[in-house]
């Protein structure tokens, strides 16, 4: 691979402009997401009951694959160069000085790990030990990219011991009353000693990178991109949804289509105050449509909600990949205007994502707009 003069190898300003390269995700060698201070996994349908560990079973792997793998298809045929992770080893356990964890989990999601801001490469922290070496599976792409283009910053963001003390671990016992009033001191499962972010946190438009405070991202993470993005030239803009009692990534809850309009969930509005960001700016937010799929039809082992309906991937401010069961959503974008092309995804739901958490762009055309001036 070698740099071409124009556009950097590696570009991505924001959600929605033309798609060029980008990464989808893998289930080769998945595990099941172990139990840790940091998640609580539980069987759906079936509370209380063990919920599994090591590997994925191998017919899991392959229907997930199979969808995985007709996205990157999708995306060929649209003219838009693929990449895959490599191989990992995702059954080995884990022992740091500071934690021991029995498996790791899997390369189905780069984005809750990696984002491109502008023309870097980030790397985040992450929030849960069986993810702390979820990078390692795309590091030759990182070092192909950087290696290529001297255009092409990497940063990678300081790792947490994730030992206990980093955690709170009654988080997962509170009451519905202590959850509400914890909920609006913005305080979760990870505490604010320590940096700590999953990428998919974010969300970006232009100069301006929205950040949510969440289970997997905490005010000391958001400092830390604030201090490291904003003499880039960026601005970090902390973001909270106080009807979400269990946050954790962005991309099902405030979904950016194109310049003046974002898909938004109407069980998580954005704060009012921050909401003036959007409306002082003339953007316009639409309510996605109630998901095919309720809370208790999702996956046994998925962990997501039923929102990972609106978890869409834009090809282009007029172009967007969606589920391929999401009739009401497709409809409703059909409406304003966009071109809606189709995948079936529902067996990587398992994996805790869907065409947005699968990939992670690289690079799209377009430069550094300040929609919010
Ligand atoms: N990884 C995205 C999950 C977000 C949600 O469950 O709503």
């Amino acid at each position: 691979m070698t740099a071409t003069a124009g556009i950097p190898l590696v570009n991505a300003w924001n959600e929605w402009d033309t798609l060029r390269e980008v990464v989808v995700g893998s289930a080769d060698g998945a595990c099941f997401e172990p139990t840790e201070p940091g998640n609580r996994p539980q069987v759906r349908r079936h509370k209380g009951a063990q919920f599994p560990t090591g590997r994925k079973s191998a017919e899991a792997v392959a229907r997930a694959n199979e969808e995985l793998n007709g996205l990157a298809r999708l995306l060929e045929s649209r003219a838009v160069t693929v990449r895959r992770p490599g191989p990992h080893d995702f059954s080995r356990p884990l022992r740091t000085p500071h934690f021991d964890v029995e498996n790791q989990y899997c390369a189905v999601c780069p984005r809750d790990v990696l984002i491109t801001l502008g023309n870097e490469i980030v790397e985040a922290t992450m929030s849960r030990r069986a993810r702390y070496f979820e990078y390692e599976p795309y590091r030759h792409l990182v070092y192909e990219y950087w290696e290529a283009d001297p255009r092409v910053g990497w940063t990678v963001a300081p790792k947490p011991t994730m030992s206990d003390a980093m955690y709170r671990q009654d988080f997962w016992e509170w009451p519905i009353e202590e959850r509400h009033r914890r909920m609006h001191a913005s305080e979760f499962c990870v505490g604010q000693t320590e940096v700590v972010f999953d990428a998919a946190d974010m969300s970006r438009f232009g100069r301006d990178i929205l950040v949510q405070e969440s289970m997997t991202t905490n005010r000391a993470g958001i400092r830390w991109l604030k201090r490291t993005l904003e003499p880039k030239g960026f601005r970090v803009h902390p973001v909270h949804f106080p009807l979400d009692y269990f946050p954790s990534h962005i991309d099902c809850t405030f979904v950016p289509l194109r310049p003046g309009l974002i898909l938004a969930n109407p069980d998580r509005p954005i704060s009012q105050d921050e909401l003036s960001m959007f409306t002082d700016n003339g953007w316009e937010l639409i309510q996605a449509p109630e998901p095919v799929l309720t809370n208790d039809e999702m996956p046994p082992y998925c962990q997501s909600s039923k929102w990972l309906s609106m978890n869409v991937l834009s090809l282009s401010p007029s172009t967007v990949i969606c589920e391929e069961q999401e009739k009401s959503l497709q409809d409703l974008l059909a409406d304003q205007g966009f071109e809606v092309l189709t995948v079936p995804f529902r067996n990587v739901f398992e994996y805790g994502g869907s065409l947005h958490c699968a990939t992670w762009d690289i690079r799209r055309d377009g430069t550094r707009e300040d929609y919010f001036p």
